[in-house]
């Protein structure tokens, strides 16, 4: 039995019917009805929702970058317990490279149609700051988009950017203008984890709080960076506290309106101490991966793209997701190591004429981007024999 709705398609949950007709005529969604979208067994619903926001956003586009991505060191000593990357100084797997293992390194990978290169690493507790000035500066000369630094790295960049001797606090705003000087395009999502202080407290107790990241993506969006936002679900937070990380974004976006995308990341639950503490063995489950995606897509309103993260979801997933919510798939990657490092079964990159294909079989047209959304080519997908 279908509830009485507008919706042109079946509406099953009563519960639902009232939320799907408030967005479809324009409505923002109230924390409450979020829980509603978070708890309704119609996904069917839920997905085509989502869809039909997407639609009203993007059309029939669905985006891609072709992207290198450049995970420089992994030594870090924030310690967050969901991470299989981090390694101490000296302990066995650690690497940091040097300005020359980069150049060199990009190198190998270059390829004539690389656009973005996505910084994805640990915060090294030796290295200056005229390091990451130069690495932003160099990647940018050898004439790539620099999408660089988590809100958690600028936070640590104020502790290193202070001059010897300089008792006065370095401000987020000093550090990204002069990262922006040297080249630097957008700002990625990580570090945002889950802002709620609950589960901040067990999983990334030593990051940037949540205030803190909001702060940096606050200054990033005033001096025109633009940034994305991540959650990482599926370990202990609970629904209403990935609601209360939306929510927050959500009002982020309509005060300083420069956040791209939005990208859940699917917790990873090997080689982490979370996933051993929590006797975690599985993946999260398609259906929660979906509906995630599709909430994300209904809830955050104002933010332009919601990104499937094929690398932690699977291609298969996020091909689906695209008639969910879904309007980006992030990219080629190439080289990804970090949800590797914790168990992902995924390969490590693809080439565009594999995303090109996981686009075109969802029915969408698959629009090559660069990092800051500027279309480089448009595919649309071939016509089927009637057969
Ligand atoms: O901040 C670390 C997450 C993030 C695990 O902005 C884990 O376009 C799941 O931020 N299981 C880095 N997640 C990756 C990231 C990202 C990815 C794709 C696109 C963009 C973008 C940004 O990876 C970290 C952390 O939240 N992470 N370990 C894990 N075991």
């Amino acid at each position: 039995m279908n509830a009485p709705s507008n919706a042109p398609f079946p509406v099953r949950d009563p519960a639902l019917a009232p939320i799907v007709d408030k967005v479809l005529s324009g409505g923002r969604v109230t924390f409450d009805e979020g829980r509603t979208l978070y708890r309704t067994p119609d996904l069917p619903a839920l997905a085509a929702l989502a869809d039909h926001v997407r639609r009203e956003k993007v059309g029939e586009k669905a985006y891609y970058v072709h992207s290198l991505r450049l995970s420089q060191t992994n030594v870090c000593y924030v310690g967050c317990t969901f991470c299989g990357f981090q390694r101490k100084i000296g302990e066995d797997g650690a690497w940091d490279m040097d300005l020359n293992d980069v150049w060199n390194y990009v190198a190998r990978h270059a390829h004539p149609d690389l656009t973005e290169i996505h910084i994805s690493s640990g915060h090294h507790p030796k290295r200056g700051w005229d390091y990451y000035l130069d690495l932003t500066r160099g990647l940018t000369e050898r004439g790539y988009q620099v999408k660089a630094w988590t809100a958690a790295e600028i936070h640590h960049f104020t502790r290193i950017a202070r001059p010897k001797g300089s008792t006065r606090p370095v401000s987020y705003r000093e550090v990204l203008s002069e990262l922006k000087e040297a080249g630097l395009v957008a700002l990625p999502g990580g570090g945002a984890e889950i802002f709620a202080e609950r589960v901040r407290k067990r999983i990334a107790a030593a990051k940037v709080d949540a205030d803190g990241w909001l702060d940096v993506h606050r200054t990033a969006h005033e001096l025109g960076l633009p940034t994305n936002a991540t959650m990482l679900y599926g370990h202990v937070e609970t629904l209403d506290e990935r609601l209360d990380h939306m929510m927050r974004i959500r009002a982020q976006q309509d005060a300083s309106g420069g956040f791209l995308s939005f990208i859940p990341l699917a917790f990873q639950p090997d080689n982490n101490q979370l996933a051993r503490e929590l006797g975690k063995t599985e993946f999260t489950t398609g259906v929660d991966d979906l509906r995630n995606l599709a909430v994300a897509r209904i809830v955050l309103d104002n933010v332009p793209h919601v990104k499937g993260y094929w690398i932690m979801v699977t291609p298969e997933l996020v091909q689906v997701s695209l008639s969910a919510g879904v309007s980006d798939v992030d990219g080629t990657i190439k080289d990804e190591k970090i949800a590797h490092a914790s168990g992902a079964t995924t390969e490590t990159g693809m080439t565009e004429a594999e995303l090109i294909r996981l686009i075109h079989d969802a029915g969408r047209t698959a629009v090559k981007r660069d990092a800051l959304y500027a279309e480089l080519a448009v595919h649309a997908p071939p016509v089927r024999d009637a057969a």
